[in-house]
C-alpha cells in the first residue's frame, strides 16, 4: 500500500474511534472497580506501624539480608551446590506482604527466589540453610535445594523452578480455598519476566471468572536474568496486566516495607470480601546477580550503587526508627542477635548429615497431602 493511502486509512480509523458512542454505564463501573485499589491507596499509602511493629519488620528484613549473605558465602565455599538465587534488595516485599497474611488460613507460593519468603513466614533459618546445603534436616529433607522448598505446615507451597508455574498452581490453591470455604486467600508471587508467560493470563481469566481469592504479586526487580524490563516487556506497568480480565491492579514502592504492608492490607480486604483476584506490582531491585553464576554484565555498577545508597529498604526502616526516637542500642542489639542466629544456622547446616541414599526413592510420588 502506498504511503499516502496508508496515512488516509489511519486517519479514517482515528476518526471512527473518536466518533464512537460514549462509554456505557457498566463500562464506567468497570473503570471504577479497576481503580478501586488505587483510590484506597491514594487515600492512605503507608501502614501506620507502631514502633514495635516497625522494629519487627526491620528485624525480619535484616534476618533475610544476613541469611542471604551467608548463603552466598557458603556457595562460594562449595557447601551449596546447584542453583541459588538471592533475595538481597527485595526484603521489604516478602516482609510487608507476609505480615498482612493470616498464617492459619492463607497460602503462599513463589518461584525459585524463595528463601526470603520462607524466613518472612517465620520458618526456622536452620532448616532453610540445611536445605540449601542438601542435608537430611532440611525442610525438603535435603532433596529440593534452594529452588524447591516446601512446607505444608506453613501453607508454603514452594519454591518452583519453572518460570510462571506458580501462578497457575497458586490459582489452584485459591480455587481450593473457595471450594472448601475456609476463608483463606492465596498469594502468588512472580517476577517481571514470568509476567510474560502465557499461563499467567489463562490463570487470570479463570481466577476472575470464578472470583477466586488470590493476590497476584509481581516483584518487578527490573531484570529477568540479564534482560531489562524495557527490553522484554511491551507493557512495563505490570499492575495493568489484569485489566483485560477485570482484575484491579496497584503499583507500589517495593522498597518501603510500610507501603508494601498497606497495599497488601487493601488487596487482602478486597479479596476476602469475595470480589475476586487483585494484582499488586511491587517495584523493587535485586542487588546481586540473577543467580550465583551471573556476572551481571548487563547493568552498571553505578546503577546498583545508586539503588543501595538511596533506596535500600533496610536503611530506610532504620532511619525511620531513629527519627521516631527508638534507641540506636535497641537496633544494634537486633543486628548482633541476627548475626549469631545466621551463624548458628550455617553451623547447623554444615554439621548435619546428608540424606541416606535410600531417600533417593522416597517422595517421588505424592499421594494425598
Ligand atoms: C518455563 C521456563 N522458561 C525459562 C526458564 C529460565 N529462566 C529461569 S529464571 C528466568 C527469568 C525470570 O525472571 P523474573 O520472572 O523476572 O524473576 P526474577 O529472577 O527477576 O526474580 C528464566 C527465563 C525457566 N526456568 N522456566
Amino acid at each position: 500500500m502506498a504511503r499516502s493511502a496508508r496515512t488516509s486509512e489511519i486517519s479514517k480509523a482515528k476518526a471512527a474511534a473518536s466518533a464512537r458512542p460514549a462509554p456505557r454505564a457498566e463500562e464506567g463501573q468497570d473503570a471504577i472497580q479497576l481503580r478501586s485499589l488505587q483510590l484506597a491507596h491514594e487515600a492512605e499509602s503507608r501502614y501506620r506501624a507502631s514502633d514495635e511493629e516497625l522494629l519487627h519488620f526491620y528485624e525480619q528484613m535484616v534476618l533475610i539480608r544476613r541469611f542471604e549473605e551467608k548463603a552466598g558465602q557458603l556457595y562460594g565455599l562449595g557447601l551449596i551446590g546447584g542453583f541459588c538465587h538471592l533475595y538481597i534488595g527485595q526484603e521489604a516485599v516478602a516482609v510487608g506482604v507476609q505480615s498482612a497474611l493470616d498464617p492459619a488460613r492463607d497460602s503462599v507460593i513463589t518461584g525459585y527466589r524463595d528463601h526470603g519468603h520462607m524466613l518472612a513466614y517465620g520458618i526456622d533459618p536452620k532448616v532453610i540453610m540445611a536445605e540449601l546445603t542438601g542435608r537430611a534436616a532440611g525442610i525438603s529433607r535435603g532433596k529440593g535445594g534452594s529452588m524447591h522448598m516446601f512446607s505444608v505446615e506453613h501453607k508454603f507451597y514452594g519454591g518452583h523452578g519453572i518460570v510462571g508455574a506458580q501462578v497457575s498452581l497458586g490459582t489452584g490453591l485459591a480455587f481450593a480455598h473457595k471450594y472448601r470455604g475456609d476463608g483463606g486467600a492465596c498469594v502468588a508471587y512472580f517476577g517481571d519476566g514470568a509476567a510474560n508467560q502465557g499461563q499467567v493470563y489463562e490463570s487470570f481469566n479463570m481466577a476472575s471468572l470464578w472470583q477466586l481469592p488470590i493476590v497476584y504479586v509481581v516483584e518487578n526487580n527490573g531484570y529477568a536474568m540479564g534482560t531489562a524490563v524495557r527490553r522484554g516487556s511491551a507493557e512495563t506497568h505490570f499492575y495493568r496486566r489484569g485489566t483485560a480480565f477485570r482484575i484491579p491492579g496497584l503499583p507500589v514502592n517495593g522498597m518501603d516495607v510500610l507501603e508494601v504492608r498497606r497495599a497488601t492490607d487493601i488487596a487482602i480486604a478486597y479479596v476476602r470480601a469475595g470480589n475476586g483476584p487483585v494484582l499488586l506490582e511491587f517495584n523493587t531491585y535485586r542487588y546481586r546477580g540473577h543467580s550465583m553464576s551471573d556476572p551481571a554484565k548487563y547493568r552498571t555498577r553505578e546503577e546498583v550503587q545508586e539503588m543501595r545508597e538511596k533506596h535500600d529498604p533496610i536503611d530506610h526502616a532504620r532511619d525511620e526508627l531513629l527519627k521516631r526516637g527508638v534507641a540506636e542500642d535497641a537496633i544494634k542489639a537486633i543486628d548482633k542477635k541476627l548475626r549469631s542466629v545466621v551463624t548458628e544456622a550455617a553451623d547447623f547446616a554444615e554439621n548435619s548429615p546428608e540424606p541416606d541414599l535410600c531417600e533417593l526413592g522416597t517422595d517421588v510420588l505424592v499421594e494425598s497431602y
